[in-house]
């Protein structure tokens, strides 16, 4: 299997962490979507990373799929549970951590832009997204070492993810400050390796009109 990536990428993360996880050979290829003339349409064609690559050369795209279909082969540890509502409690806190990642990409491109055309009202909207979206991981966490009694999955991966890119890409926001517990939860996540060969360095964006 090949998995296009961004560097920066919390979603390409989120699929990379998976596969190592599960010990699933694999090769990475790093590419930058923002840049004119990035092979990543040739695969996704909404031009997006991550995009895995199976042998038989089909391809999948969108990390939440790329998970699902890692599940589907079987391969420990299950990071999705089998019982339907903590499957959907950890599905839930992706699309929780995933809108705080897409709400600092739209952060970022805008600030790509002259800054006379930049929308400091827009940019105000999406920083409030961030901070009730942190907020929500750090109630839904509360006090316990993982979000669902079936331990270590999904939802700890994309929560993971998305504090490593708010440190990377939207640092003045302090939700270490604001969210000891998540501080905590990313400490523990730190120490496993397919976190720590994963850490998210940056890439340019190009100035946008
Ligand atoms: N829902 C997608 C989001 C992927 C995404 O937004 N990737 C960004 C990089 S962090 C990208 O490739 N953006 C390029 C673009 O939008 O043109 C997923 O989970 O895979």
């Amino acid at each position: 299997m090949r998995l296009i990536i961004a560097t920066p990428s919390p979603f390409a993360r989120k699929a990379r962490i998976a596969l190592l996880e599960k010990a699933m050979p694999h090769e990475c290829v790093i590419e930058n979507p923002w840049q004119s003339g990035t092979a990543v349409p040739n695969t996704n064609p909404l031009g997006k990373v991550p995009t895995l690559i199976l042998d038989d050369a089909s391809v999948i795209h969108d990390s939440k799929v790329i998970v699902e279909y890692l599940e589907t082969l079987g391969a420990a540890p299950q990071l999705l549970p089998s019982e339907a509502m903590q499957r959907i409690a950890h599905k839930q806190i992706e699309a929780i951590a995933d809108g705080i990642c897409d709400a600092v990409v739209l952060i970022l491109l805008e600030r790509s832009r002259p800054a006379a055309m930049q929308s400091a009202d827009w940019m105000e909207r999406q920083r409030r997204k961030v901070v009730a979206g942190t907020s929500e991981l750090a109630r839904l966490l509360g006090e316990r070492e993982w979000f669902t009694p079936h331990g270590f999955g999904l939802a700890e991966i994309a929560t993971g993810c998305a504090l490593g890119y708010l440190d990377l890409r939207f640092p003045e926001y302090d939700w270490r400050a604001a969210a000891p517990n998540l501080r905590a939860l990313a400490e523990r996540l730190a120490t496993r390796p397919s976190f720590a060969k994963t850490v998210p360095s940056a890439q340019v964006i190009p100035t946008t009109a």
